[in-house]
Protein backbone atom coordinates (compact mmCIF):
# COMPACT_ATOMS: atom_id res chain seq x y z
CA UNK A 1 0.00 0.00 0.00
CA UNK A 2 1.40 3.35 -0.94
CA UNK A 3 -0.15 5.08 2.05
CA UNK A 4 2.04 4.89 4.57
CA UNK A 5 5.35 4.58 2.60
CA UNK A 6 7.04 7.73 3.42
CA UNK A 7 6.26 7.31 7.46
CA UNK A 8 6.45 4.01 8.43
CA UNK A 9 8.32 2.02 5.97
CA UNK A 10 12.40 2.56 7.28
CA UNK A 11 14.56 -0.07 4.83
CA UNK A 12 12.03 0.73 1.58
CA UNK A 13 14.34 2.07 -0.91
CA UNK A 14 13.42 5.23 -2.58
CA UNK A 15 12.01 5.19 -5.99
CA UNK A 16 11.34 8.69 -7.23
CA UNK A 17 13.60 11.97 -7.63
CA UNK A 18 12.43 13.84 -4.01
CA UNK A 19 15.23 14.91 -2.65
CA UNK A 20 14.61 13.88 0.69
CA UNK A 21 14.14 9.72 -0.59
CA UNK A 22 10.69 9.18 0.36
CA UNK A 23 8.55 7.50 -2.03
CA UNK A 24 5.13 9.34 -1.70
CA UNK A 25 5.33 12.94 -3.56
CA UNK A 26 5.65 12.77 -6.78
CA UNK A 27 3.42 9.39 -7.32
CA UNK A 28 -0.09 11.35 -8.79
CA UNK A 29 -3.05 9.64 -7.29
CA UNK A 30 -5.18 8.45 -10.62
CA UNK A 31 -8.12 8.07 -8.84
CA UNK A 32 -8.02 11.61 -7.49
CA UNK A 33 -7.06 13.03 -10.86
CA UNK A 34 -10.09 11.49 -12.23
CA UNK A 35 -12.51 12.83 -9.34
CA UNK A 36 -11.74 16.32 -9.90
CA UNK A 37 -10.43 16.24 -6.29
CA UNK A 38 -8.41 19.47 -6.10
CA UNK A 39 -4.20 18.84 -5.40
CA UNK A 40 -3.67 17.50 -1.80
CA UNK A 41 0.28 18.34 -1.04
CA UNK A 42 0.88 14.56 -2.24
CA UNK A 43 1.25 16.33 -5.71
CA UNK A 44 2.39 19.39 -5.33
CA UNK A 45 6.09 20.55 -3.95
CA UNK A 46 5.94 19.48 -0.23
CA UNK A 47 7.93 16.56 0.29
CA UNK A 48 8.89 17.50 3.50
CA UNK A 49 8.71 15.22 7.07
CA UNK A 50 7.53 17.42 10.01
CA UNK A 51 6.87 16.63 13.62
CA UNK A 52 4.98 18.83 16.15
CA UNK A 53 5.95 17.82 19.66
CA UNK A 54 4.02 19.02 22.29
CA UNK A 55 4.18 18.63 26.15
CA UNK A 56 0.92 16.85 28.12
CA UNK A 57 -0.58 19.83 30.94
CA UNK A 58 2.97 20.50 30.78
CA UNK A 59 3.15 23.08 33.91
CA UNK A 60 0.74 20.36 35.47
CA UNK A 61 2.69 17.32 34.71
CA UNK A 62 5.49 19.07 35.99
CA UNK A 63 4.36 19.52 39.06
CA UNK A 64 2.64 15.87 39.33
CA UNK A 65 6.41 14.85 38.62
CA UNK A 66 7.96 16.92 41.62
CA UNK A 67 5.11 16.16 44.01
CA UNK A 68 3.68 12.68 43.59
CA UNK A 69 0.65 13.09 46.21
CA UNK A 70 -0.75 15.50 43.69
CA UNK A 71 -0.65 12.98 41.32
CA UNK A 72 -4.18 12.13 39.35
CA UNK A 73 -5.42 14.89 41.74
CA UNK A 74 -7.56 17.86 39.52
CA UNK A 75 -4.70 20.03 39.50
CA UNK A 76 -4.31 23.77 38.66
CA UNK A 77 -0.90 25.73 37.99
CA UNK A 78 -2.22 29.61 38.42
CA UNK A 79 -2.92 32.18 40.52
CA UNK A 80 -4.63 32.58 43.48
CA UNK A 81 -8.27 31.10 43.59
CA UNK A 82 -9.27 33.54 45.58
CA UNK A 83 -8.80 36.72 43.94
CA UNK A 84 -8.24 37.12 40.00
CA UNK A 85 -5.70 35.23 38.65
CA UNK A 86 -5.61 32.69 35.64
CA UNK A 87 -5.70 29.21 35.22
CA UNK A 88 -1.66 29.20 33.50
CA UNK A 89 -2.02 25.16 33.22
CA UNK A 90 -4.42 22.10 34.59
CA UNK A 91 -4.00 18.34 34.65
CA UNK A 92 -6.11 16.18 32.49
CA UNK A 93 -8.50 15.33 35.39
CA UNK A 94 -9.14 19.03 36.31
CA UNK A 95 -10.36 19.36 32.94
CA UNK A 96 -13.09 16.77 33.18
CA UNK A 97 -14.49 19.39 35.30
CA UNK A 98 -14.36 21.95 32.53
CA UNK A 99 -11.52 23.99 33.43
CA UNK A 100 -9.15 25.15 30.86
CA UNK A 101 -5.88 27.31 30.55
CA UNK A 102 -6.90 30.97 30.52
CA UNK A 103 -9.71 30.50 32.76
CA UNK A 104 -9.71 32.95 35.85
CA UNK A 105 -9.02 30.88 38.74
CA UNK A 106 -12.03 31.89 40.86
CA UNK A 107 -14.41 30.36 38.22
CA UNK A 108 -11.70 27.20 38.21
CA UNK A 109 -12.33 26.85 41.81
CA UNK A 110 -16.19 27.01 41.48
CA UNK A 111 -16.20 24.62 38.80
CA UNK A 112 -14.23 22.06 40.62
CA UNK A 113 -13.42 23.03 44.71
CA UNK A 114 -11.74 20.01 45.39
CA UNK A 115 -9.01 21.05 43.00
CA UNK A 116 -5.35 21.80 44.38
CA UNK A 117 -4.23 24.96 43.60
CA UNK A 118 -0.69 25.60 42.77
CA UNK A 119 1.59 28.77 41.70
CA UNK A 120 3.86 28.84 38.72
CA UNK A 121 7.81 27.74 39.25
CA UNK A 122 8.81 28.81 35.47
CA UNK A 123 12.37 27.97 36.47
CA UNK A 124 11.54 24.66 37.13
CA UNK A 125 9.40 24.73 33.62
CA UNK A 126 12.63 25.97 31.65
CA UNK A 127 14.71 23.43 33.16
CA UNK A 128 12.40 20.68 31.78
CA UNK A 129 12.15 22.46 28.33
CA UNK A 130 15.89 22.85 27.95
CA UNK A 131 15.90 18.74 28.25
CA UNK A 132 13.44 18.36 25.79
CA UNK A 133 14.88 21.03 22.87
CA UNK A 134 18.06 19.04 23.23
CA UNK A 135 16.56 15.94 22.64
CA UNK A 136 14.87 17.62 19.89
CA UNK A 137 17.99 18.85 18.21
CA UNK A 138 19.89 15.64 18.91
CA UNK A 139 17.51 14.55 16.21
CA UNK A 140 17.66 17.43 13.63
CA UNK A 141 18.84 20.61 13.57
CA UNK A 142 15.80 22.03 12.32
CA UNK A 143 13.96 22.84 15.56
CA UNK A 144 11.10 25.66 15.62
CA UNK A 145 10.19 25.49 19.18
CA UNK A 146 7.12 27.55 19.66
CA UNK A 147 6.92 27.74 23.65
CA UNK A 148 8.15 26.04 26.34
CA UNK A 149 6.21 23.10 26.01
CA UNK A 150 6.32 22.69 22.06
CA UNK A 151 8.85 22.34 18.78
CA UNK A 152 8.28 21.72 14.88
CA UNK A 153 10.48 19.44 14.25
CA UNK A 154 12.00 18.90 10.16
CA UNK A 155 13.42 15.79 9.95
CA UNK A 156 13.46 15.19 5.95
CA UNK A 157 16.69 15.09 6.81
CA UNK A 158 17.93 13.38 10.59
CA UNK A 159 20.99 13.17 12.38
CA UNK A 160 19.72 9.56 13.44
CA UNK A 161 19.32 8.22 9.60
CA UNK A 162 15.91 7.35 9.99
CA UNK A 163 13.72 7.55 7.46
CA UNK A 164 10.16 7.12 9.38
CA UNK A 165 9.20 10.30 10.50
CA UNK A 166 6.25 8.47 12.36
CA UNK A 167 9.68 6.17 14.22
CA UNK A 168 11.43 9.41 14.91
CA UNK A 169 8.24 10.50 16.50
CA UNK A 170 8.03 7.72 18.64
CA UNK A 171 12.03 7.44 19.42
CA UNK A 172 11.55 11.42 20.35
CA UNK A 173 8.41 10.40 23.02
CA UNK A 174 10.29 7.52 24.45
CA UNK A 175 13.13 9.95 25.46
CA UNK A 176 11.28 12.40 26.67
CA UNK A 177 9.24 9.70 28.76
CA UNK A 178 12.89 8.17 29.80
CA UNK A 179 15.08 11.22 30.79
CA UNK A 180 11.64 13.37 32.23
CA UNK A 181 9.43 11.26 33.11
CA UNK A 182 6.53 13.24 31.06
CA UNK A 183 4.79 12.06 28.75
CA UNK A 184 4.38 14.04 25.00
CA UNK A 185 1.79 13.79 22.11
CA UNK A 186 3.46 14.03 18.78
CA UNK A 187 1.73 14.86 15.06
CA UNK A 188 3.79 13.82 12.01
CA UNK A 189 2.57 14.81 8.47
CA UNK A 190 4.65 16.99 5.70
CA UNK A 191 4.09 20.55 6.67
CA UNK A 192 3.24 22.04 9.69
CA UNK A 193 0.05 22.75 10.09
CA UNK A 194 -1.33 19.26 9.44
CA UNK A 195 1.42 18.39 12.08
CA UNK A 196 0.13 20.36 14.74
CA UNK A 197 -2.88 19.82 14.17
CA UNK A 198 -2.22 15.52 14.15
CA UNK A 199 -0.34 16.31 17.73
CA UNK A 200 -3.35 17.92 19.32
CA UNK A 201 -5.66 15.24 18.20
CA UNK A 202 -4.80 12.20 20.74
CA UNK A 203 -3.65 13.90 23.84
CA UNK A 204 -2.08 13.18 26.04
CA UNK A 205 0.46 10.60 25.39
CA UNK A 206 -0.85 9.98 21.49
CA UNK A 207 1.13 10.14 17.85
CA UNK A 208 -1.23 10.91 15.09
CA UNK A 209 0.27 10.49 11.51
CA UNK A 210 -1.34 12.73 8.59
CA UNK A 211 0.14 11.36 5.35
CA UNK A 212 -0.42 13.37 2.52
CA UNK A 213 -2.99 12.48 0.66
CA UNK A 214 -4.96 11.92 2.83
CA UNK A 215 -4.62 15.68 4.38
CA UNK A 216 -7.47 16.95 2.26
CA UNK A 217 -10.04 14.99 3.48
CA UNK A 218 -8.44 15.68 7.09
CA UNK A 219 -8.61 19.18 6.80
CA UNK A 220 -12.15 19.06 4.88
CA UNK A 221 -13.93 18.06 8.20
CA UNK A 222 -12.33 20.52 10.14
CA UNK A 223 -14.26 23.58 12.39
CA UNK A 224 -12.38 26.54 10.95
CA UNK A 225 -11.76 27.43 14.57
CA UNK A 226 -8.71 25.04 14.44
CA UNK A 227 -7.31 26.56 11.16
CA UNK A 228 -4.04 28.41 12.37
CA UNK A 229 -4.70 32.24 12.72
CA UNK A 230 -8.07 31.66 12.98
CA UNK A 231 -9.38 33.71 16.40
CA UNK A 232 -12.61 34.70 17.32
CA UNK A 233 -12.97 37.62 15.11
CA UNK A 234 -12.19 35.48 11.99
CA UNK A 235 -14.13 32.81 12.65
CA UNK A 236 -16.66 34.92 13.19
CA UNK A 237 -16.02 36.71 9.85
CA UNK A 238 -15.93 32.91 8.36
CA UNK A 239 -19.15 32.36 10.07
CA UNK A 240 -21.11 35.48 8.41
CA UNK A 241 -19.73 34.27 5.07
CA UNK A 242 -20.89 30.87 5.20
CA UNK A 243 -17.39 29.37 5.85
CA UNK A 244 -17.76 26.74 8.64
CA UNK A 245 -15.20 23.63 7.64
CA UNK A 246 -12.63 23.35 5.68
CA UNK A 247 -14.75 22.06 2.93
CA UNK A 248 -16.54 25.08 2.99
CA UNK A 249 -13.29 27.42 2.36
CA UNK A 250 -12.82 25.13 -0.68
CA UNK A 251 -15.29 26.79 -2.27
CA UNK A 252 -13.71 30.13 -2.66
CA UNK A 253 -10.87 31.49 -4.88
CA UNK A 254 -7.42 32.57 -3.52
CA UNK A 255 -8.60 35.92 -4.78
CA UNK A 256 -11.95 36.03 -2.74
CA UNK A 257 -9.95 34.74 0.32
CA UNK A 258 -7.43 37.52 0.16
CA UNK A 259 -10.62 40.40 -0.24
CA UNK A 260 -12.22 38.81 3.19
CA UNK A 261 -9.34 38.05 4.79
CA UNK A 262 -6.19 40.57 3.59
CA UNK A 263 -3.19 38.21 3.74
CA UNK A 264 -4.25 35.31 5.42
CA UNK A 265 -6.38 34.67 2.23
CA UNK A 266 -3.82 33.08 0.66
CA UNK A 267 -3.00 30.96 3.55
CA UNK A 268 -6.75 29.55 3.99
CA UNK A 269 -7.17 28.86 0.42
CA UNK A 270 -3.38 26.62 0.54
CA UNK A 271 -4.32 24.96 4.19
CA UNK A 272 -8.03 24.51 2.85
CA UNK A 273 -6.05 22.24 0.05
CA UNK A 274 -3.52 20.47 3.24
CA UNK A 275 -0.86 23.19 1.28
CA UNK A 276 1.22 24.88 3.84
CA UNK A 277 4.93 25.61 2.61
CA UNK A 278 5.95 27.79 5.96
CA UNK A 279 9.18 26.40 6.27
CA UNK A 280 10.39 25.02 9.59
CA UNK A 281 12.74 27.68 11.06
CA UNK A 282 15.36 26.77 13.50
CA UNK A 283 16.52 30.11 14.67
CA UNK A 284 13.37 32.05 14.81
CA UNK A 285 14.15 34.83 16.52
CA UNK A 286 12.16 36.20 19.81
CA UNK A 287 9.98 39.19 18.83
CA UNK A 288 9.07 41.15 21.19
CA UNK A 289 10.42 40.01 25.52
CA UNK A 290 7.33 41.56 28.47
CA UNK A 291 5.74 41.12 31.49
CA UNK A 292 2.20 41.72 32.56
CA UNK A 293 -0.11 41.27 35.46
CA UNK A 294 -3.63 41.37 36.51
CA UNK A 295 -4.00 43.69 39.55
CA UNK A 296 -5.66 41.94 42.49
CA UNK A 297 -8.49 44.88 42.54
CA UNK A 298 -8.96 47.65 39.95
CA UNK A 299 -7.45 50.59 40.50
CA UNK A 300 -7.29 54.44 39.98
CA UNK A 301 -4.75 55.78 42.25
CA UNK A 302 -1.61 57.04 40.04
CA UNK A 303 0.48 55.94 43.49
CA UNK A 304 -0.58 52.68 42.86
CA UNK A 305 -0.11 52.52 39.13
CA UNK A 306 2.94 53.68 39.36
CA UNK A 307 4.18 50.76 42.09
CA UNK A 308 2.83 48.54 40.04
CA UNK A 309 4.72 49.80 36.69
CA UNK A 310 8.16 50.42 38.65
CA UNK A 311 7.56 46.56 39.30
CA UNK A 312 7.23 45.51 36.02
CA UNK A 313 9.87 47.78 34.90
CA UNK A 314 12.25 46.18 37.21
CA UNK A 315 11.71 42.98 35.95
CA UNK A 316 11.65 43.29 32.56
CA UNK A 317 14.82 45.58 33.03
CA UNK A 318 16.79 42.59 34.83
CA UNK A 319 15.32 39.88 32.21
CA UNK A 320 16.79 42.29 29.46
CA UNK A 321 20.09 42.80 30.97
CA UNK A 322 20.25 38.93 32.36
CA UNK A 323 19.67 38.00 27.85
CA UNK A 324 22.05 41.13 27.01
CA UNK A 325 19.55 42.40 24.65
CA UNK A 326 17.82 45.49 23.95
CA UNK A 327 14.89 46.65 22.58
CA UNK A 328 14.39 49.69 19.92
CA UNK A 329 10.40 49.75 20.91
CA UNK A 330 8.70 49.49 24.36
CA UNK A 331 5.43 48.84 24.69
CA UNK A 332 2.94 49.83 27.93
CA UNK A 333 -0.45 48.14 27.60
CA UNK A 334 -3.46 49.15 30.08
CA UNK A 335 -6.59 46.72 29.73
CA UNK A 336 -9.65 49.18 32.06
CA UNK A 337 -12.28 47.91 34.36
CA UNK A 338 -14.32 47.08 31.15
CA UNK A 339 -11.37 45.34 29.54
CA UNK A 340 -10.67 47.80 26.92
CA UNK A 341 -6.95 47.43 26.25
CA UNK A 342 -4.79 50.37 24.72
CA UNK A 343 -1.18 50.16 24.03
CA UNK A 344 1.21 52.94 23.97
CA UNK A 345 4.55 52.55 22.34
CA UNK A 346 8.05 54.63 21.85
CA UNK A 347 10.84 54.06 19.89
CA UNK A 348 14.14 55.17 20.93
CA UNK A 349 16.81 53.86 18.48
CA UNK A 350 19.60 53.79 21.29
CA UNK A 351 17.29 50.82 22.60
CA UNK A 352 15.88 49.90 26.11
CA UNK A 353 18.32 47.75 27.66
CA UNK A 354 18.17 48.41 31.50
CA UNK A 355 15.17 49.58 34.11
CA UNK A 356 16.06 52.71 34.12
CA UNK A 357 16.05 53.09 30.46
CA UNK A 358 12.34 51.71 30.73
CA UNK A 359 11.87 54.55 33.48
CA UNK A 360 12.71 57.32 31.58
CA UNK A 361 10.07 56.63 29.00
CA UNK A 362 7.47 55.35 30.99
CA UNK A 363 6.02 58.87 32.22
CA UNK A 364 5.73 59.60 28.45
CA UNK A 365 3.51 56.68 27.78
CA UNK A 366 1.42 57.01 31.37
CA UNK A 367 0.45 60.67 30.20
CA UNK A 368 -1.19 59.12 26.95
CA UNK A 369 -3.25 56.92 28.15
CA UNK A 370 -6.56 57.55 30.84
CA UNK A 371 -4.30 56.38 33.95
CA UNK A 372 -5.71 58.01 36.61
CA UNK A 373 -9.16 58.64 34.95
CA UNK A 374 -10.35 54.91 34.53
CA UNK A 375 -10.18 52.24 36.67
CA UNK A 376 -7.09 49.94 35.53
CA UNK A 377 -7.19 45.77 36.03
CA UNK A 378 -3.88 44.89 34.20
CA UNK A 379 -0.50 46.82 33.33
CA UNK A 380 2.03 45.68 30.82
CA UNK A 381 5.42 45.93 29.65
CA UNK A 382 7.18 45.01 26.60
CA UNK A 383 9.91 45.98 24.44
CA UNK A 384 10.60 45.05 20.67
CA UNK A 385 12.25 45.34 17.61
CA UNK A 386 14.96 43.04 19.72
CA UNK A 387 19.01 43.48 19.07
CA UNK A 388 21.35 41.95 20.87
CA UNK A 389 23.17 44.88 23.36
CA UNK A 390 26.33 44.54 21.80
CA UNK A 391 24.68 45.22 18.23
CA UNK A 392 23.84 49.33 18.93
CA UNK A 393 25.94 51.79 18.48
CA UNK A 394 27.09 53.25 21.86
CA UNK A 395 25.32 56.40 22.13
CA UNK A 396 25.97 58.10 25.28
CA UNK A 397 22.32 58.66 27.07
CA UNK A 398 21.37 61.58 28.95
CA UNK A 399 18.52 60.21 31.14
CA UNK A 400 15.53 62.32 30.69
CA UNK A 401 14.68 64.17 33.87
CA UNK A 402 13.37 64.17 36.59
CA UNK A 403 15.30 60.82 37.24
CA UNK A 404 18.64 62.28 37.88
CA UNK A 405 19.62 61.75 41.63
CA UNK A 406 15.60 59.69 42.14
CA UNK A 407 16.59 56.33 40.40
CA UNK A 408 13.53 54.41 40.24
CA UNK A 409 11.56 56.79 42.26
CA UNK A 410 8.68 56.51 39.20
CA UNK A 411 6.04 58.16 41.17
CA UNK A 412 8.36 61.42 41.24
CA UNK A 413 8.77 61.24 38.18
CA UNK A 414 5.09 60.93 36.95
CA UNK A 415 4.15 63.77 39.28
CA UNK A 416 7.03 66.09 37.50
CA UNK A 417 5.19 65.74 34.33
CA UNK A 418 2.46 67.37 36.09
P1 LIG B 1 -0.16 24.14 26.21
O1 LIG B 1 0.74 23.21 25.49
O2 LIG B 1 -1.11 24.94 25.42
O3 LIG B 1 -1.05 23.33 27.26
P2 LIG B 1 -0.65 22.18 28.25
O4 LIG B 1 0.71 21.64 27.97
O5 LIG B 1 -0.86 22.64 29.66
O6 LIG B 1 -1.75 21.08 27.93
P3 LIG B 1 -1.91 20.20 26.61
O7 LIG B 1 -1.79 18.79 27.06
O8 LIG B 1 -3.26 20.52 26.11
O9 LIG B 1 -0.82 20.61 25.66
O10 LIG B 1 0.69 25.13 27.07
C1 LIG B 1 1.93 24.75 27.66
C2 LIG B 1 2.11 25.48 28.95
O11 LIG B 1 2.08 26.88 28.74
C3 LIG B 1 1.03 25.18 29.96
O12 LIG B 1 1.29 24.00 30.71
C4 LIG B 1 1.05 26.42 30.79
C5 LIG B 1 1.45 27.53 29.84
N1 LIG B 1 0.26 28.28 29.42
C6 LIG B 1 -0.07 29.44 30.10
O13 LIG B 1 0.64 29.84 31.04
N2 LIG B 1 -1.20 30.12 29.74
C7 LIG B 1 -2.02 29.70 28.74
O14 LIG B 1 -3.05 30.36 28.45
C8 LIG B 1 -1.67 28.51 28.03
C9 LIG B 1 -2.55 28.01 26.92
C10 LIG B 1 -0.53 27.83 28.41
MG1 LIG C 1 1.22 21.20 25.96
MG1 LIG D 1 2.05 23.84 23.94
Amino acid sequence: MQRDAAYLTKNEPARNTCRFQYRIVLIPSPRKAQSGTPETCSTMTDCRKIIHVDMDAFFASVEELDNPRLRGLPLIVGGDPDGRGVVAACSYAARTFGVHSAMPCARAKRLCPQAVFVRPRLDRYREVSNQIMLIFRSCTELVEPLSLDEAYLDVSRNHLGERSATRIAEYVRARIFRETGLTASAGVSCNKFLAKIASGTKKPDGLTVIPPEEAAGFVASLPVRKFFGVGSATERKMQAAGIHTGADLLRFSVEELIQLFGKHGRFFHGIARGIDLRPVLAHRERKSLGTETTLHRDILEMEAVEAVLLELATELGQDLTARAICGKTLTLKMRYQDFTTITRSCTDMAGFSGTDELLAQLPRLVAATEAGRRRIRLLGLSVSNLLPKNALPRIPKQLSLPFSGQKHDLTSALKGMG
